[in-house]
């Protein structure tokens, strides 16, 4: 099973730890093709490589990935990039987000959501985490 996890980096880093956690917990279900969105170490600034270089790649690991795991909490355009991808080719997608943020999760992505290939699941925090992935990996794909 190849994951790939989305999570905001020049969106804002705040949430580096909760990423470092997931990205952690993935590794039991699969093969997470994005670790170092996870690297808590990672700043804003990310890694040395050409931008172009690195939606190229993303976006390859993307067509290889049989599931695709996004922390949507902290807005990020690259995250809603790669989501409207993976919609696009049909990849089976949750996105996980904490209403304590105080956030409203964008319409375009809770709007997305059908319940089976595209699943939204507010949660309170890492906690959480562990059922949440069980429920999502165990499930029978529809
Ligand atoms: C440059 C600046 C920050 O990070 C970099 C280079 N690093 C990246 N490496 C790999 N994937 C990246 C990088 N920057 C963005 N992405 C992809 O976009 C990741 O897969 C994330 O899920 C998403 C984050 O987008 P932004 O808009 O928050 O950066």
């Amino acid at each position: 099973m190849k994951i790939y996890f989305c999570a905001s980096i020049r969106g804002g880093r705040a949430d580096a730890h909760l990423y470092e956690h997931i990205v952690k917990t993935l590794g039991k279900f699969g093969k997470v093709l994005t670790e170092h969105v996870g690297d808590s170490r990672l700043s804003h600034t990310g890694e040395e490589s050409g931008d172009g270089a690195i939606h190229d790649r993303d976006l390859d690991w993307l067509r290889q990935a049989d599931a695709v795991v996004a922390e949507v909490t902290q807005p990020s355009l690259g995250v809603g990039y790669e989501l409207g991808h993976a919609y696009l080719m049909k990849k089976r997608t949750l996105c996980l987000f904490r209403p304590s943020s105080g956030r409203e999760l964008s319409a375009m992505i809770r709007g997305a959501a059908d319940g089976e290939r595209m699943l939204v699941t507010d949660y309170a925090g890492r906690d959480d985490v562990d059922a949440i992935l069980e429920r999502f990996f165990l499930a029978k794909p529809h």
